[in-house]
């Protein structure tokens, strides 16, 4: 029940709650492209179902899906070479959903800590969706038969969730049907954090701005904030294992690594000594001189929604050939009546 009697493929999503972070580029999108035309076929899909587990109003989650869209094209995704889709599209992910509901249980995801989170203090009014999101997931994973999925840090619960399900169902039903999936969480970059706080992760719906950011922000404002960003008055140390108490300052070592491609190590003995007034001007030019093309070419094709609208009805037809035989086969082995 590994993955190697399987296709190599891969799978992952984005919500296209907000705008795109540092954190979604270098935690995804960056990795999303490392692995197209690899030994993977590779399907990347804009989860707006998902989204929509907590509010979002119904235009800006339209211009979000498709500057998401637009966003995946700009940093390398090729809508020939990767099948580009947003999720709505492709009903079959619901309609595995809801049997991997019947399949997971309620312990397990009441051990979720991103419900947890999300939730907050007032629990009783999350939605039935939030709480059942990660069964959903699964089924955006398991629809393709995906063996990778290459994610940040925070979905590392998930995908193990994904892997239970999987093998429950393989038991349950007495079958090698669907792959145990494996996680693909590498690189600097898996957790970017917060610019005002190292203990949180940058995200999208954070209300500060300046704890993020965005794939959309010019280069004054990526200077501006790297400028602002929380740090500590020590001079950076001669070795990596000097940040470990660190968070702020380790956070922008990771960053520095991941946008130049390099290691964290390789930028502290670069650094070593030098102070962060010293250190955050040239994170700034790196940060500007890799982003700044991606927002280009973000805001020259959302000039053009109906072509990223055209991009996105050729991959959900392209998602469905996969997604529909692997459906009717679960329908078969649940037991199903059907043509
Ligand atoms: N800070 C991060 N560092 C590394 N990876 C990250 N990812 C998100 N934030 C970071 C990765 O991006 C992918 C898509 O995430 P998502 O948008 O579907 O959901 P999320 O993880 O909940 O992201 P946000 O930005 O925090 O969204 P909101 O604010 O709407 O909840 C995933 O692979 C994720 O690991």
């Amino acid at each position: 029940m590994s993955t190697t009697s399987f296709t190599p493929r891969v799978f992952s999503g984005i919500q296209p709650s907000g705008g795109l972070t540092l954190g979604n580029y270098l935690g995804a999108i960056k990795r999303f492209v490392d692995m197209q035309g690899s030994d993977f076929e590779t399907i990347y899909c804009m989860v707006d179902l998902h989204a929509i587990t907590v509010w979002q109003d119904p235009e800006q989650l339209v211009h979000a899906t498709r500057e998401l869209c637009a966003g995946f094209i700009a940093s390398g995704i090729d809508p020939e070479q990767s099948i580009l889709f947003n999720q709505s599209q492709v009903a079959e992910h619901t309609q595995l959903a809801w049997i991997f509901n019947c399949v997971a249980r309620m312990g397990w995801l009441n051990r979720m800590t991103q419900f947890k989170d999300k939730a907050g203090k007032n629990r009783e009014n999350a939605s039935v969706g939030l709480f059942a999101y990660p069964a959903l997931m699964a089924a955006d994973i398991l629809i393709y038969h995906a063996t990778h999925v290459p994610v940040g840090e925070d979905q590392k619960q998930h995908l193990e969730l994904t892997r239970d399900i999987a093998i429950k169902f393989n038991n349950d039903f007495g079958v090698d049907f669907f792959p145990v999936t494996e996680p693909v969480i590498e690189g600097a970059a898996t957790r970017v954090m917060s610019l005002r706080d190292g203990s949180k992760k940058m995200s999208k719906s954070d209300p500060s701005d300046m704890s993020r950011i965005n794939l959309t922000d010019d280069a004054d404002a990526i200077a501006q904030k790297i400028r602002k960003a929380k740090t500590d008055p020590e001079p950076l140390p001669e070795t990596f294992e000097g940040l470990s108490e660190r968070p702020e300052a380790r956070n922008l070592v990771n960053i520095y690594a991941a946008l130049a491609d390099t290691t964290p190590q390789a930028v502290v003995a670069e650094f070593a000594g030098q102070q962060f007034g010293q250190f955050k001007p040239r994170l700034a030019e790196v940060a500007v001189e890799k982003l700044t093309p991606i927002s280009t070419e973000m805001s020259r094709l959302m000039a053009d929604p109906a072509e990223i609208d055209r991009i996105l009805a050729t991959g959900s037809g392209r998602a469905r050939e996969i997604a529909a035989p692997i459906l009717k086969k679960t329908y078969e082995i649940v037991g199903m009546v059907g043509a």
